[in-house]
């Protein structure tokens, strides 16, 4: 009943009295007299209409809840703070975005063996570069090639926000909750300054030691599951980008590859995107760019 009516109201004083008593707004009333004049009676059957459409409502919340130590021993908690504050965001990604997960694998054979490989020049120790690394530079690689999923959309101005800038969001998993800073301008930067970024990002969350700055104006996000476990999953994207990656667990499959079946490392790859600005077909170019990136010839491609 939020909808206005003509400012004129055809009503008595006596009538518009009882209606200034009882909190009703005339110009809601739909009067039921000759030219739409308004009665005592009008206004009673508005008032109850109101009150019953505002008992309903309560009603339908209601039903979605009971009392749960009604079936058991229950331990009530507050929302943890940071997951207090993802609660909306993730309400509206969910809501507003039309999601598509695409689903696909990498072949990442030779370039584990290069990373596995990795020793410092100086000492000859081995050193560990985290696999995020080298994804986040095949992604930049794709987002070049692919500008949409570089984008944003203000449906209201019926535009389309092109980035010229490559920040990367990771999600990472804290005692607290999930966030996600963004590591700035990918590009530029090789996979061990990546890697060690990465590092000091991800500690700085966990010690809730991150500038909030952090977590606004990325590119696209990565969610990576992988030192976890699982493959595939449906990852949801981080308002207001346009796209995800998720990355699940790499495993030692046998696969048909060169002509024989062969021993290889397979990395699952879950794309989430926004159908209103993404396709299909855009959607599994973009995998596939990702996949020839990471592939076997990745040191081509991406620049270490
Ligand atoms: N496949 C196989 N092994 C993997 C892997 C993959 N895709 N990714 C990581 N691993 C391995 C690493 O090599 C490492 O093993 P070693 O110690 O033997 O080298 C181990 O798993 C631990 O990796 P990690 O997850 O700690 O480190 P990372 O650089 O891969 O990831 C970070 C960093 C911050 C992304 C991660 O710590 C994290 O928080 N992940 C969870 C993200 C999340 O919650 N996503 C869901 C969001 S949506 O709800």
């Amino acid at each position: 009943m939020t909808e206005k009516k003509p400012t004129i109201v055809n009503a008595s004083p006596k009538v518009r009295k009882f209606a200034r008593e009882l909190g009703a707004n005339l110009h809601l009333i739909d009067g039921s007299q000759r030219e739409g004049r308004v009665t005592e009676d009008d206004i009673r059957l508005f008032v109850k209409e109101s009150l019953s459409k505002k008992v309903l409502q309560k009603k339908e919340v209601a039903t979605q809840e009971y009392d749960h130590s009604e079936f058991g021993e229950i331990d009530v908690q507050p929302i943890p703070r940071i997951k207090k504050i993802a609660i909306p965001h993730l309400q509206k990604s969910w809501n507003k975005i039309p999601h598509v997960t695409h689903h696909d694998e990498a072949d990442i054979t030779e370039m584990e063996e290069f990373r596995k490989s990795l020793k410092d020049t100086y000492t000859g120790e081995k050193i560990k570069i985290t696999l995020l690394a080298f994804i986040m530079r095949a992604l930049v690689r794709a987002l070049k090639d692919y500008p949409n999923f570089n984008s944003s959309l203000d449906i209201e101005n019926n535009k389309v926000i092109y980035k010229k800038y490559f920040h990367i969001g990771i999600a990472v998993d804290t005692p607290q909750g999930l966030m996600v800073p963004k590591i700035r301008n990918v590009e530029k930067k090789n996979i061990t300054t990546l890697g060690k970024e990465l590092k000091d990002v991800s500690e700085a969350c966990r010690n809730l030691k991150v500038d909030k700055k952090e977590f606004y104006g990325g590119s696209m996000t990565i969610s990576s599951l992988g030192g976890i476990g699982g493959s595939f999953f449906t990852p949801i994207i981080n308002f207001p980008e346009v796209a995800i990656l998720g990355v699940g667990r790499a495993e030692t499959k046998q696969i048909y590859f060169d002509e024989k079946f062969q021993k290889r490392i397979i990395l699952p790859l879950s794309l989430s995107y926004d159908h209103r600005i993404i396709d299909g077909a855009e959607g599994a170019k973009f995998c596939n760019h990702l996949k020839d990136s990471l592939g076997k010839d990745f040191a081509y491609k991406l620049t270490i």
